[in-house]
């Protein structure tokens, strides 16, 4: 079994060549699109058997779906469907306060509007996460702050880069939390396994021929 893990942002990726270095914006979650569909296609002529997107924002799942002939999960909606199961209610812990829109926004989509009791940014920057000696420290604190703030059960990280402080954050504060990425790269195989991918009979059917022109070029379908 094949798994492609896609990183959108190029800091931590080492493949991807397009893509901003981190994301915390519309503007860049809508630059990260083009490179991480680029990476499908790739996977695609690579016999890929399924993908995860890996950033928090889930940027071009959608589009993602339509292209994969397996199945294809992002981050946000593995973690806040794993955390749905282990208990009521859980808050998002994310970066920049800009971000907690499209985390608000992804809990609509994906049905958990009533179980996504509240979404914090906690004012570090992406790339703070590595770079700042007081990235754990800081976002240990929200996540206490956000369950008593909002009487959760347990914790979502809102973002790929929070991966490697979920074990530390999870002794700390004595409740399930949930890293997307780990989610996520365990659902994918889990649904291979099942034999199970996107259903392509309708809206994620593979996109229809059509040339692109000028920056685009690239992403011609259909030959
Ligand atoms: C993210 C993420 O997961 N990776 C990245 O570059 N930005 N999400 C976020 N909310 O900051």
């Amino acid at each position: 079994m094949f798994i492609k893990v896609v990183n959108p942002n190029t800091t931590w990726s080492m493949t991807a060549t397009m893509g901003p270095p981190s994301i915390e914006s519309h503007y860049d979650e809508a630059l990260a699109v083009p490179g991480i569909l680029t990476e499908i296609e790739k996977g695609e002529r690579d016999s890929v058997d399924g993908y995860v997107i890996a950033c928090f924002g889930d940027p071009g799942l959608d589009a993602a779906r339509e292209l994969a002939g397996g199945p294809v999960v992002g981050i946000a909606e593995a973690a806040m469907r794993a955390a749905a199961v282990l208990g009521r209610g859980f808050s998002v812990v994310t970066t920049l306060a800009r971000t907690t829109g499209r985390a608000w926004d992804l809990a609509h989509r994906y049905g958990m509007r009533d179980a996504c009791r509240g979404v914090h940014g906690c004012d570090l920057p992406v790339l703070a996460l590595d770079s700042d000696p007081d990235a754990r420290k800081i976002v240990t604190e929200a996540c206490l702050d956000a369950l008593s703030e909002d009487g959760s059960d347990t914790i979502v990280l809102g973002c790929a880069g929070m991966a490697d402080l979920c074990a530390h954050i999870s002794a700390e504060i004595g409740v399930p939390v949930v890293d997307g990425v780990a989610a996520a790269t365990l659902t994918v195989p889990s649904l291979v396994a099942m034999g199970l991918a996107t259903g392509k009979r309708g809206e994620f059917a593979t996109p229809p021929p059509k040339r692109y022109a000028g920056l685009l070029d690239g992403f011609t379908t259909g030959g």
